[in-house]
């Protein structure tokens, strides 16, 4: 920036787009900032500013930048940064962005841009760019053109995609990024992307019988109409399906009473739920990266398959094919999961399918980060969100295997399939939603067969609010499975879950919403419900707003 154009940009957009005068503390959380939407505009235009720099710094590869707020209600918004794999931003830039978001006035604004320049050592003649989609909440109009602001103002090339569910955001940056490599990750546009799924779930479909019927609640989110034009890119009689839940034009109706948070949280079923019993359902959230599956057994009584069932679902058949396949000896996988995952499915992992499982603190950044280390990493949060990653060489060694009988040729046509039918940048509901729907045909499982495979602990997740959500604070390396803070609080819980059979019991502060969470899980369904009433009502009493 010879001319000092980009440090001038910054001081104008800066101007366009002040920081709130009541100094809100702005924080990159578990999925970037998230906040009321109103609040959120001079974020917007930071983040264009920042994505400028990191696409500067890593010499003009495409970075992307999502305007979600995901399962919250309406009025939130989001803003996320995706980096050059479609992963998300490195964890070191997340204090950056924290940085010039809090910048009090344009002159800080400035400032903050020419420290980041000599901080992170930024040639600001490379090229940058940027691309951007948002999802249905009206505030995200807002937010683009305060993003846009941003790059604009300091010459970064930007491409403005729309409206989009957030892993197809992801699934653009990473096909932007290697369009011209010897591993293209697929075309480059929506349509790319749907045709990408679309065959890969035809070949790994072939000869089979699909499942049945299955419903589909999009959260009245973007994943309304997304899945409705993706299913007309699979031939008709593919596969049963129905979406309900895909109002998208009353922005009072999303997430509300509906979509994967809903149900998982409150583990019932969703608005407009007609299902007779074992009837398969599904549910996407607001921004269509996370799925559950549940149902009704007689006597209404209702039945979640979560994360961690997809999660054990697709570790068992991956296993399974890559026996089948023949290479067995030569890939071994691993499963991520976090601290709120069912303690009966984690036994399940281990002791049944012999696999090692491995657990991190939440948010999909450390669930990717840590299965991006196996040849198969399976990772899911239980609350639905999580995908698949082979390694490089892994799929080398899946494509080039040479199959010793038509056994073995047949299940590594599948998973040649799978590979291209997840979406390996990031957990995406329709991916997510795919890969099931597959390995249900393959097995010939119902809901009933696929919930069988283990018992879950009875488990509740509360939440709790606080007067600062900051004081709580977990030890590290403990996957937030202990508190570090408020002093004495962690005895006083585990004094309270010493009283329950089987009990397990952990708090952490939300990233995304101003809350703490209380997990629990135990022997019967009384006792804990009763220990996280005790936990909450502990916090509330001392800590509570
Ligand atoms: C986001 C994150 C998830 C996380 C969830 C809840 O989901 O991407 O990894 O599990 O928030 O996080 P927390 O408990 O910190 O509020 P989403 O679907 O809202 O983007």
């Amino acid at each position: 920036d010879p001319d000092g154009k980009y440090e001038q940009g910054v001081l104008q957009a800066s101007n366009d787009y002040p920081c709130p005068k009541d100094g809100a503390d702005f924080v990159y959380g578990t999925a970037g900032f998230r906040m009321k939407a109103d609040k959120l505009t001079s974020v917007a235009m930071t983040v264009g500013i920042l994505a400028g720099l990191r696409s500067r710094k890593l010499h003009g590869q495409t970075i992307g930048v999502m305007i979600t707020a995901s399962h919250n209600p309406a009025e939130d918004n989001g803003v996320k940064i995706v980096d050059p794999q479609g992963e998300m931003l490195e964890q070191e830039w997340e204090k950056y962005a924290t940085y010039i978001a809090n910048a009090k006035d344009p002159q800080e604004a400035q400032n903050a841009y020419m420290w980041m320049i000599k901080e992170v050592r930024i040639d600001q003649k490379k090229p940058a760019s940027v691309i951007f989609a948002r999802d249905t909440r009206p505030s995200g109009e807002e937010l683009v053109r305060a993003l846009k602001t941003g790059l604009d103002a300091t010459g970064v090339t930007s491409i403005d995609y729309g409206i989009l569910t957030t892993p197809q955001l992801h699934y653009l940056v990473k096909a932007t990024n290697t369009k011209d490599t010897s591993h293209p990750y697929g075309e480059v546009s929506e349509e790319g992307y749907y045709k990408k799924l679309a065959t890969a779930f035809a070949t790994a479909m072939d000869n089979i019988k699909p499942a049945g019927a299955v419903t589909v609640d999009c959260a009245n989110g973007v994943g309304a109409p997304k899945l409705k034009e993706f299913l007309k890119h699979l031939p008709a009689d593919s596969i049963n399906i129905r979406v309900v839940n895909d109002n998208i034009s009353d922005p009072s109706v999303l997430n509300n009473d509906c979509g994967a948070d809903h149900v998982k949280t409150q583990q019932r079923a969703p608005a407009g739920f007609d299902g007779k019993a074992y009837d398969r359902w599904a549910s996407f959230d607001g921004d269509a990266d996370r799925i559950v599956y549940y149902f009704q057994a007689e006597g209404s009584i209702f039945r979640l398959l979560d994360g961690d069932r997809i999660a054990t679902l697709a570790a068992n058949f991956l296993g399974e094919l890559v026996q089948k396949s023949g290479l067995a000896d030569k890939i071994t996988m691993t499963v991520v999961q976090t601290a709120y995952a069912n303690g009966s499915s984690t036994r399940y992992i281990e002791q049944s399918l012999k696999l090692k499982c491995e657990c991190t603190s939440t948010g999909v950044k450390h669930l990717h980060h840590v299965a991006a280390r196996s040849d198969i990493g399976v990772y899911f949060e239980a609350n639905g969100h999580g995908t698949v990653l082979f390694s490089p060489q892994t799929l080398k060694r899946i494509h080039t295997h040479q199959p010793e009988s038509p056994a073995q040729l047949e299940a590594l046509t599948t998973l040649r399939a799978l590979t291209d039918l997840i979406n390996q940048t990031v957990g995406d509901a329709l991916s997510d939603f795919l890969l099931v729907e597959t390995i249900l045909a393959h097995k010939e499982y119902t809901v009933r067969e696929w919930l069988a495979t283990y018992t879950d602990m009875p488990n509740k997740l509360g939440k709790q609010r606080v007067a600062n959500r900051a004081d709580f604070v977990t030890v590290p390396d403990s996957a937030e499975r202990k508190l570090a803070r408020p002093e004495g609080l962690q005895e006083r819980i585990d004094e309270i879950v010493a009283k329950y059979k089987d009990g397990r019991c952990f708090v952490r502060a939300s990233g995304t919403e101003d809350v703490v969470r209380i997990y629990g899980e135990a022997g019967e369904v009384f006792d804990c419900e009763n220990m996280v009433r005790e936990v909450g009502g502990e916090i509330e009493r001392r800590f509570g707003p």
